[in-house]
């Protein structure tokens, strides 16, 4: 049995501080570090954001493909930054605005050395998707920490979840190097499951080791 938590759970108060959609648009960043959101678009990034944050109308939630070609830029509280990349996906809609988005994430990625760690969402009910696996290694290329997260863990099995995890961990361990961690972590912004977990890792990737 697990001991009773008696901790307060842990969270990340933000702010909104402004959409970019080219890399002019980024205000100045000091030494702070920043988390960064990536995956296919509508796989829960805004929804992520805004259960860390705790506050529902953070980060806009649902389909708005307009506005999933910019990224968001979150201050957080107590420092550093959390910044929504545009989702990548978009191939079959519109080649045009894929372009746009993955240009933005490429630059973003590539020229913020700030970036310590980039959290990878990727929808559980897939599996491996080849678009995803080609963003883990794109991302591992540029030498970027990479956390692969399984999202929307409600809505499969305990069964199912375990599967996709065990597929994803036999792949990661074998294809992919010490950037990337070689523990998926399933997570489900509606329930909450595998919120604190991510938290602790925020915790430390931001503010250091003694969190
Ligand atoms: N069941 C379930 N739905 C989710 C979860 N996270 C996001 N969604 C839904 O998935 C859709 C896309 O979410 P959003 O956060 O906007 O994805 P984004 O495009 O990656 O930012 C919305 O309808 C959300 O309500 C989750 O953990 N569980
Ligand atoms: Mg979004």
């Amino acid at each position: 049995m697990k001991p009773a938590n008696t901790k307060p759970p842990i969270d990340f108060p933000a702010t909104f501080v402004r959409s970019l959609a080219t890399l002019e648009d980024l205000p100045p960043i000091h030494s702070e570090g920043i988390v960064g959101f990536a995956g296919r678009s509508n796989v829960g990034k805004s929804s992520l954001i805004n259960r860390l944050a705790r506050r529902n109308h953070l980060a806009r939630v649902g389909r708005t493909p307009g506005k999933t070609t910019l990224a968001n830029l979150y201050a957080l509280d107590r420092g550093g930054y959390f910044l929504d990349l545009p989702g990548y996906g978009y191939m079959k809609r519109d080649k045009g605005t894929a372009l746009q988005a993955r240009n933005l994430a490429s630059e973003l990625v590539e020229r913020l050395p700030h970036l310590n760690r980039i959290l990878l969402l990727v929808d559980v009910r897939r599996g491996i998707l080849e678009s995803d696996w080609e963003a883990l290694l794109w991302l591992e290329t540029l030498g970027r920490s990479v956390t692969i997260l399984l999202s929307k863990a409600d809505l499969v099995s305990k069964s199912q979840l375990r599967s996709v995890q065990e597929e994803w961990k036999a792949k990661l361990r074998e294809e992919t190097g010490e950037n990337v961690n070689p523990i998926p972590l399933p997570l489900s912004s509606r329930t909450g499951d595998g919120i604190q977990d991510l938290g602790r890792l925020l915790l430390e990737d931001l503010y250091g080791p003694e969190q």
